[in-house]
């Protein structure tokens, strides 16, 4: 399908396609296998300036938007959902200074985040505040001309590589959501310790390790907008970056298209191509058209955030619901074109449906974006908004 897209977006996604295909898809399985962070890779993407293209041009970016995040998320994922992840974890940590840092916070981090010389995470879930994040018990407590941060953050993406962490923390316990805050936390600040780091069953490439806060204290000026705004701004930023989700489950699930279509073709059984069977051709078409429907929704929501519509929460939470859905759906029926070689871990397409699996789980669970979808659509309704 044709989206329209800028010839400045179309030269990003396909520099994207190469840099995934001639470096990231290589080694793939090898960092899967050791689940090591991609170090020389993120130092090349830096240095192609992918880091620059969600950061406005006064801060050294290159002024484009979820779009242009979206294309690269999806074209990195098509070769490794994991690797890939270097890139959007660090938008998704980027995002709270974006929407709440005041210029003197935007012209201190955003230059070196769009380097790529520093990386960023978000820090908001916490052992027993998953899709209950209005539960969060990390405090920060005001002294002085600082804040003194306590409690683990957990499952934390770009944990342990980053170098700035934008965390919400609670200012006022008893005011539950209303009293959260958010902060900037600088690697190597006392008191910031990395816990345990995560063995998963995909997305290995990226790091995901437990943040400790034990006294971290922080300077006053490293609070986001006001004391009291951390749940606020926690929501917008998943509402911004949950179509980089949806665009990492996209890839994921083209990638593993990709190999299905191929394979079917030169896998011969009953002394023809697989893919001459109606029952492979039905799962092919199905599968072609569920990511191209995936695809359309993603796009027609990131034009929207970057048009600067205020409430798209809704429609980046169908991204995601789609998005993830659809790829593991995809990437289940790929290994079931490859049959018994699609179980082992020989051929490359079992790894697709590992790390399809998370995009149903984080930045809200999928049962959770279908609540914020009813909630949004139920309240229209009661608005008779078309
Ligand atoms: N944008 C702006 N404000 C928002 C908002 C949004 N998208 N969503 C909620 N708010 C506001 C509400 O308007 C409300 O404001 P008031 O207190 O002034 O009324 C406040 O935030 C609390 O909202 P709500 O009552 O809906 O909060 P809940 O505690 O019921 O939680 C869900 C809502 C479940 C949607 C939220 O907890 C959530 O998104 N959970 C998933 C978290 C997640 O994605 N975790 C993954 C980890 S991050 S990688």
């Amino acid at each position: 399908m044709n989206y329209f897209l800028t010839d400045e977006q179309e030269t990003f996604q396909q520099m994207a396609y190469e840099f995934a295909q001639g470096k990231i898809a290589p080694v793939a399985a090898e960092y899967d296998v050791k689940g090591e962070f991609p170090w020389p890779l993120v130092k090349e993407m830096a240095r192609m300036d992918f880091f620059r293209l969600w950061i406005p041009e006064e801060y050294e970016g290159f002024d484009g938007g979820i779009t242009e995040m979206s294309l690269v998320t999806e074209e990195f994922s098509r070769a490794c959902g994991g690797i890939a992840l270097a890139l959007a974890g660090t938008a998704l940590g980027t995002f709270p200074i974006l929407i709440a840092g005041s210029e003197e916070q935007k012209k201190k981090y955003l230059p070196e985040l769009a380097s790529g010389e520093a990386l960023a995470a978000f820090c908001l879930t916490e052992p027993e505040a998953g899709s209950d994040a209005g539960a969060i018990q990390t405090t920060a407590k005001a002294d002085g001309d600082y804040y003194i941060l306590n409690g683990t953050k957990h499952f934390i993406t770009n944990g342990g590589v980053a170098k700035y962490y934008t965390v919400i923390a609670t200012t006022d316990p008893s005011k539950g959501s209303r009293g959260a805050s958010a902060f900037i936390v600088e690697e190597g600040t006392e008191g910031l310790v990395f816990g345990k780091k995560e063995d998963k069953m995909g997305i290995r490439a990226s790091a995901t390790c437990e943040v400790v806060f034990q006294d971290c204290k922080i300077p006053k000026e490293n609070l986001l907008s006001r004391e009291g705004q951390g749940f606020i701004i926690a929501m917008k930023t998943l509402d911004r970056s949950r179509p980089g989700v949806a665009a990492q489950a996209l890839g994921i699930a083209q990638g593993a298209f990709d190999h299905a279509v191929r394979y079917s073709r030169e896998r011969k059984q009953f002394g023809q191509s697989i893919s001459s069977f109606q029952a492979i051709q039905v799962m092919l078409a199905d599968m072609a058209t569920q990511i191209e429907a995936s695809r359309a929704l993603i796009y027609a929501t990131a034009k929207m955030v970057d048009a600067g519509i205020k409430d798209y929460g809704k429609e980046s939470a169908m991204c995601k619901l789609f998005a993830g859905d659809m790829a593991m759906k995809v990437t289940t029926d790929a290994v079931q074109i490859f049959g018994g070689y699609g179980y082992m871990r020989d051929y490359p397409i079992e790894k697709y449906m590992r790390d399809a699996k998370i995009t149903q789980i984080y930045e809200g669970t999928n049962q959770i974006q279908r609540n914020v979808i009813a909630a949004k659509v139920i309240r229209e309704s009661a608005m008779h908004k078309k």
